[in-house]
């Protein structure tokens, strides 16, 4: 029973003055000027879903384009931009927005018992501007300007003599202005589960959604500085003259590459990392038991965010390295096999030790455990060298990396999405739809990618636009693409049902599925302040201390840790969550969404090369950013 549920007369009146305090503007300014880590989370949902319906088209017009030899659906030009976009979008607008942004945003503060993130403006720009960067990107569609050098847009073909257009300064100001968002909610994130945890939570009885999402956002803070200095250079060359990557003047275009996979192969594992997160939350709900070798699963994830920085150059065994050099990025590579079977190991054992309820969440983590196998199997043999040299660049490459980024990190956004639907909306999804629905995209998917595995030993590269009748590709080919609509009808069941239940629905209280961590101990949707009265946490596992949420009822109506005083959130110890602090949070705030602005006007110019109104507007946003710094209440 929660803890409102249960409060006396005196609770009840705290828990009205919670509800005071913490309440938003109504309406579109409230949206606007928003800061509770909840509508932000809504925010990125929406956003990335949007993202995620137009990679989703543009992946439908490259399958439809390949469905037969000889098609003319897209031209050439047409379907190398639009597979650009695809991949882009999918990486960057997509899976990191709403794994991250989204999930990470709405999930994070409730499970670890705080009232918000660590820095709630941060974490309203960190939306604004990856909308902007969103926006920005498409606007090069918009003006039939869009970059089509691939989503790792290699160099020379990137170089102004080979593009001469603006679709990659395009790629470069999107995504650097992309990593800026992406570095401001990863710092969030850090410090948020550093410091915001629940008193009781030491890092040991911490959620290992948590963990997952700790190694996220350290990935993500050291790796997008690679991508940021390699986009800096590229502009520098294409803008300025300069030479970096151009081997005539004595630059070298295999930097780009160095500096693309060093951030480029942390960013595989920062689409996975969420998953693992996803699997280890909902797996221990659905078979009623704890996750089985628990410190070892929370060090694995660590472990793979980690590993992940020393094997970039197994993207460049084609290039020339020297044999010491690719010897080395091979081994590597393997070691990742130890931290990803300990949590494989871990998932199934637990699932077979428990008892299974097979709902809709956890056929789409079993859907996921498969397809990670299958894309991890791939995976281990393009680390051996001649292998990969033999299959890099063909179809091969795209079944083994839409396995691991389709199947096996998607599957658990889509599981996640039912998961959590009851707690964000109140009302409970269609089960049986679900079942249904999770069948489909799991046949989908198989017919989609797995014939591309044997496209890819017949030879079919990838990123060509069509391919000549006779070379017995034609027939895996329209498979897969008759698998994309099947794959596309299950995805928008997942909607419509979803949807659907938005409205119809039946009731689902607050802990429909007994889970296991503190989101379920407050109300579907939570309350602006997430919790009447902040946790006191004496395990991984809190919803299933039932004597500590009694605990907290009690609590509530003594006025302990209820904190009615004002926007306040508990500071615990970094290692062992004992309580520090109180901390004064801040409310709604109309800067960051002005300083998103004016950072995306800037951006904007830099593009139009009116370098000077670049500059106006750069200093817009340092006004902005003035006006932001004294309006925030002081420490005193
Ligand atoms: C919705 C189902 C999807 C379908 C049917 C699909 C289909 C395809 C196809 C056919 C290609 C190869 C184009 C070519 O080489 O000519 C491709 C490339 C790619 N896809 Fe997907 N895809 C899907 C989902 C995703 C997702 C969810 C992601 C990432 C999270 C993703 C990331 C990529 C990337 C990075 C590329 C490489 C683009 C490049 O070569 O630069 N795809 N996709
Ligand atoms: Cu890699």
């Amino acid at each position: 029973m929660s803890a409102i549920a249960s409060a006396t007369p005196a609770g009840q009146a705290r828990v009205q003055r919670l509800e005071r305090i913490w309440a938003e503007r109504p309406g579109l300014v409230g949206w606007l000027t928003t800061t509770d880590h909840k509508r932000i989370g809504l925010l990125y949902l929406f956003a990335s879903l949007v993202f995620f319906a137009a990679g989703g088209v543009e992946a439908l017009l490259v399958r439809t384009q390949l469905a037969a030899p000889n098609q003319h659906v897209l031209g050439p030009a047409a379907y190398d931009e639009t597979f650009t976009m695809h991949g882009i979008t999918m990486i960057f607008l997509f899976v990191i927005p709403i794994t991250t942004g989204a999930f990470g945003n709405y999930l994070l503060p409730l499970m670890i018992g705080a009232r918000d993130m660590a820095f709630p403006r941060l974490n309203a720009l960190s939306f604004w501007l990856f909308a902007g960067s969103g926006l920005f990107l498409y606007m090069s569609m918009i003006v039939g300007q869009a970059p089509s050098a691939g989503w790792f847009n290699y160099v020379p073909l990137a170089s102004r003599a080979y593009s001469p257009d603006k679709g990659i300064d395009f790629y470069s100001y999107g995504l650097i202005f992309n990593a800026i968002a992406s570095t401001a909610a990863s710092v969030n994130f850090i410090v948020t589960i550093f410091k915001l945890r629940a008193p009781g939570m030491s890092l040991n009885r911490m959620p290992l959604f948590c963990y997952a999402f700790l190694a996220v956002s350290f990935s993500l803070l050291f790796a997008l500085p690679f991508l940021s200095v390699a986009l800096i250079l590229l502009e520098l060359d294409r803008q300025l003259g300069f030479h970096f990557y151009d081997a005539a003047a004595g630059g070298d275009p295999l930097l780009w590459q160095h500096l693309f996979w060093l951030f480029g192969h942390p960013e595989v594992y920062i689409i996975i990392l969420p998953a693992f997160g996803f699997a280890t939350s909902i797996i221990p709900t659905f078979v009623r038991r704890r996750m089985v070798a628990f410190p070892l699963v929370a060090l694995a994830e660590l472990l793979v965010g980690f590993l992940g920085f020393g094997v970039w150059a197994h993207h460049m065994f084609a290039v020339g390295l020297s044999t010491s050099t690719t010897t080395y990025f091979a081994a590597a590579s393997l070691i990742i096999v130890i931290p990803s079977a300990i949590q494989i190991f871990a998932w199934i054992t637990t699932i077979l030790t428990g008892l299974p309820r097979f709902t809709t969440p956890l056929l789409f983590i079993i859907g996921f455990i498969l397809f990670f196998l299958l894309g991890g199997l791939t995976g281990i043999m393009f680390a051996a060298i001649p292998f990969d040299q033999q299959l890099t660049d063909t179809y091969f490459v795209v079944a083994h990396f839409h396995f691991v980024i389709f199947g096996a990190a998607v599957f658990p956004i889509l599981g996640g999405l039912f998961y959590w639907f009851p707690k964000v909306t109140g009302r409970l999804y269609h089960e049986r739809t679900g079942q249904i629905s999770f069948w489909i995209t799991f046949v989908g998917t198989l017919l989609t990618f797995f014939p591309m595995h044997i496209l890819g030993l017949l030879g079919m590269p990838r990123r060509d636009y069509t391919y000549p009748s006779g070379l017995g590709w034609g027939g895996f080919n329209l498979l897969e693409t008759i698998g994309a609509y099947v794959l596309t009808a299950g995805l928008l069941l997942i909607v419509g049902n979803l949807l659907y239940s938005l409205r119809r629905g039946a009731p689902a209280g607050n802990d429909p599925w007994s889970g296991a961590t503190l989101e379920w101990s407050t109300t579907s949707p939570p309350p602006a302040y997430n919790f009447p009265v902040i946790p006191v946490v004496s395990s991984a596992y809190a919803m299933w201390d039932e004597d500590d949420r009694r605990a907290d009822a009690a609590r509530l109506n003594r006025g302990e840790l209820v904190l009615e005083r004002g926007h306040e959130t508990v500071a615990s110890t970094v290692q062992d969550g004992d309580w520090d602090e109180v901390l004064t949070m801040p409310s709604e705030s109309p800067w960051p969404i002005t300083l998103a602005i004016a950072v995306t006007a800037m951006f904007a110019m830099l593009l139009l090369e009116h370098f000077v109104t670049a500059g106006v507007f750069g200093g817009v946003a340092l006004l902005a950013l003035l006006g932001w710094h004294t309006t925030e209440p002081q420490e005193s």
